[in-house]
């Protein structure tokens, strides 16, 4: 059924995709791919959100990407293995345990508990609503509060040309200057731009676990060989639009990132395993993120969850080697994904748990490599 939908869409669509770019854009449509052999459809704002979020399908907003190169990644099946990025070895073992298990030993939930409690109050954290502004606002003063523990962290917000809502970067930095970079994204959708959005598992959940990590290795002034950074994304729901103009900076700026391992639910499942996803991925990094998941955290399941699913896929594209890291299988994840009952009373908190420790595993491990 979908496939067939799909079609009949590129067919009508690629005339205007590729005859009247500049028109959409200034009508103030936005021009979205839902794979790679999509050539793009100009669609509004709020038909993003009400067409495609809350049907669960995929896609990445390429309005303003203009480099080539991502382009053609983006326009590049998963199964061409010529897609690779910058060629690292990642060791098959963990070997920092006696640093990780004591900085482990310290995650709790209780902050994650409060932060989740204001950030689901929000009543939404759309990305072009004055909710989802405030909710960055309040984001960054946190994310400065607890980086305080440890003056040589800084943080900072990246603003979008866009959009008001800016991502956030917190940097712990290293003796060298390859970076390592945990993500998450913290805006949320309700099914439409108007439409009550706790989104407590997508993705509350990730934005604190990644904030719980900070607070552990913030409080013991953790230092790694390679530089850490911690990115709460903004537009997420509106097709990767922060991690694209973040990683592109990135890339403009030839910064070398050896990993960036993307987290987005991480509040509600009932498998107990921590699940790596295996598309649209860098392969050795992601078989790295499990070495790490099942030495600190036990026996890991695999799934695939498609084109644009998450921000790892704006580093992929920018060439930088990704993972995407979630708490369950797509079968038997959330039921409540992208509507009002994505609600605070959802969250499993064994699951936040045990991706906050997994959090602070990944840093320890990966900052020495
Ligand atoms: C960073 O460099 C300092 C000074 O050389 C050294 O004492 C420290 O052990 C290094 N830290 C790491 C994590 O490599
Ligand atoms: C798929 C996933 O794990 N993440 C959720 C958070 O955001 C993206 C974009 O909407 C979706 O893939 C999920 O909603």
């Amino acid at each position: 059924m979908r496939s067939t939908t799909l079609l009949v869409s590129l067919i009508s669509t690629a005339w205007l995709a590729a005859a009247v770019p500049a028109a959409g854009k200034s009508s103030g449509l936005r021009l979205i791919k839902t794979s790679p052999s999509d050539p793009g459809k100009w669609v509004s704002d709020e038909d993003k959100i009400s067409k495609y979020v809350a049907k669960n399908i995929g896609f990445v907003d390429i309005t303003d990407i203009t480099d080539p190169e991502v382009l053609k990644i983006l326009s590049t099946p998963d199964s061409d293995k010529s897609i690779a990025a910058r060629a690292i070895t990642y060791p098959t073992s963990v070997s920092h345990t006696a640093v990780a298990n004591p900085l482990i030993a310290q995650v709790s939930t209780t902050n994650p508990q409060s932060w989740l409690t204001t950030l689901t109050n929000f009543y939404n954290r759309y990305y072009k609503s004055t909710y989802g502004t405030q909710a960055a606002t309040w984001l960054y003063s946190t994310v400065q509060s607890v980086a305080s523990a440890n003056p040589a962290i800084t943080v900072s917000q990246f603003t979008h040309s866009a959009f008001n809502q800016p991502s956030i970067i917190a940097k712990i930095p290293g003796n060298t200057t390859n970076i390592i970079i945990v993500s998450a994204h913290f805006d949320s959708t309700g099914g439409s731009s108007t439409a009550r959005g706790p989104g407590a598992d997508d993705n509350g959940s990730g934005t604190v676990v990644i904030l719980e990590a900070l607070r552990v290795l913030a409080n013991a002034k953790f230092k790694g060989k390679d530089s850490i950074e911690f990115h709460f994304y903004a537009g997420e729901e509106g097709g990767l639009l922060g991690s694209a103009a973040v990683f592109a900076n990135y890339k403009a700026a030839g910064k070398s990132v050896y990993a960036v391992m993307n987290q987005d639910m991480a509040g509600y499942s009932p498998s107990g395993k921590i699940s790596i996803y295996t598309d649209y991925v860098d392969s050795s990094l992601t078989a790295y993120a499990r070495v790490i998941a099942t030495a600190y955290t036990g026996a890991t399941t695999s799934d695939a969850c498609g084109y644009g699913c998450s921000d790892h896929a704006s580093a992929r594209s920018n060439g930088f080697p990704a993972a995407y890291v979630c708490d369950e299988k797509m079968a038997t994840s959330t039921p409540y994904i992208h509507t009002p009952q994505d609600a605070y009373s959802t969250i499993q908190w064994p699951t936040v748990l045990r991706h906050s420790k997994y959090t602070v595993a990944f840093i320890v491990e990966a900052s020495f490599l």
